[in-house]
């Protein structure tokens, strides 16, 4: 071997051990095996050599190109290696760890009320139905036998809206209540009707714990033949035994609503009284005023377009903001609509 081809060879080797990765390797190796590498010189001289001379070169060549590129393929081995274990070393994750929790969206206490009203309602053959929420003073007043000059328009304070529908139905309102959808209903549908109407509602009035300017009502109206009081409280029973999921009582007392008659107030048995134990909700009195109910008056229901000698029926409203705020046990009703998440990520 020629004291040069020994120089490429002691070169190479320690070129090839000083390879600090994969890349500096492949370089070392293109200097020195490559095709334009070092060793392909000595290759290109043998040319011009003697038979005798090539045999030996020949031989030589061969054995350096041998070891250099058994010491570049063990030397790759051992980078891999380092770089994956590098790899690892970096990329290591403790799968014993507690993972992240998914944060969840929250139905809202109210939309669940909702749910949980329209389903029982469902349940008991009453169709859901919607209506305007800007409505005219005709809907919301007069066809409910609320003349302009009636006392009772200042039992619902009201927004007005700056724009006039036409001289039948007056100015536009936001609805005080949902009963407007007593007398749509009969116009669309006729008798017999068996309907709830939840939905939005807006008053002109100061705000407390218990009042809000918006708040959400449910109506229900039940029109047919032999229809009685005793229907609407075999109905609210049902109904609210299967909302608290326990047994519920009602109670009447007299009530004034110009669109019914006789008109009622209903009270329901205080579902948070325990026996034995003072009860805040209801300060030991063991019902609470629920709602305003009635006979649906003869004028409404000739209003709607239904003879009153020929059917009759019963009308009911209910706060369902407040209905939501005994069942989840809400002590303030500005909470609902504040749009505090530290409120929503309660339920
Ligand atoms: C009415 O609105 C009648 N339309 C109910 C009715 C329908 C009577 C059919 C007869 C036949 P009232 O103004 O009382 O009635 O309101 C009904 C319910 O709405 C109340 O019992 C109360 O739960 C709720 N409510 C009234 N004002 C507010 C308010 N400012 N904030 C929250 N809830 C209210």
């Amino acid at each position: 071997m020629t004291q040069d081809l020994e120089i490429v060879l002691k070169d190479g080797l320690a070129a090839i051990d000083k390879a600090a990765n994969l890349t500096d390797l492949e370089e070392t190796e293109k200097e020195y095996i490559g095709r334009k590498g070092k060793l392909s010189e000595f290759f290109k001289k043998m040319g011009a050599a003697t038979p005798e001379e090539k045999k030996e070169l020949g031989q030589a060549l061969n054995k350096v190109k041998t070891e250099l590129e058994e010491k570049v393929e063990s030397k790759r081995s051992l980078l891999k290696k380092a770089e994956l274990a590098e790899k690892l070393e970096k990329e290591w994750i403790d799968v014993t760890l507690p993972g992240e929790k998914p944060k969840y969206g929250h139905v809202h206490p109210l939309t669940q009320v909702y749910k949980d009203v329209e389903q029982i309602f469902g349940q008991m053959g009453f169709a859901v139905v919607d209506g305007p929420e800007v409505e005219s003073e005709y809907y919301n007043f007069e066809a409910l036998n609320i003349p302009e000059t009636h006392p009772a328009r200042d039992m619902q304070d009201t927004f007005f809206i700056d724009k006039a529908a036409d001289e039948k139905h007056r100015r536009l309102v936001l609805r005080t209540h949902t009963s407007p959808n007593q007398i749509r209903s009969m116009e669309t549908y006729g008798a017999p009707l068996r309907i709830i109407v939840p939905g939005r509602v807006f008053r002109y009035e100061a705000t407390d714990a218990t009042h809000e300017t918006t708040f959400d009502q449910v109506e229900g109206l039940l029109i047919d033949k032999d229809i009685s009081l005793a229907d609407l409280k075999g109905i609210m029973v049902e109904f609210l035994s299967r909302l608290f999921g326990k047994d519920m009582k009602v109670r009447f007392r007299p009530g004034y609503f110009p669109f019914v008659e006789p008109g009622i107030e209903l009270d329901i048995s205080c579902p948070f009284c325990k026996v034995n134990e003072p009860c805040k909700v209801c300060k030991g009195q063991r019902y609470i005023e629920f709602m305003g109910a009635g006979m649906v008056h003869p004028k409404v229901l000739e209003y709607g377009g239904i003879d009153p000698n020929e059917y009759q029926g019963w009308a009911f409203g209910f706060g369902l903001t407040r209905l939501a705020m005994m069942k989840y046990k809400i002590d303030d009703i500005r909470h609902l609509l504040s749009g505090d998440l530290r409120f929503n990520k309660q339920f």
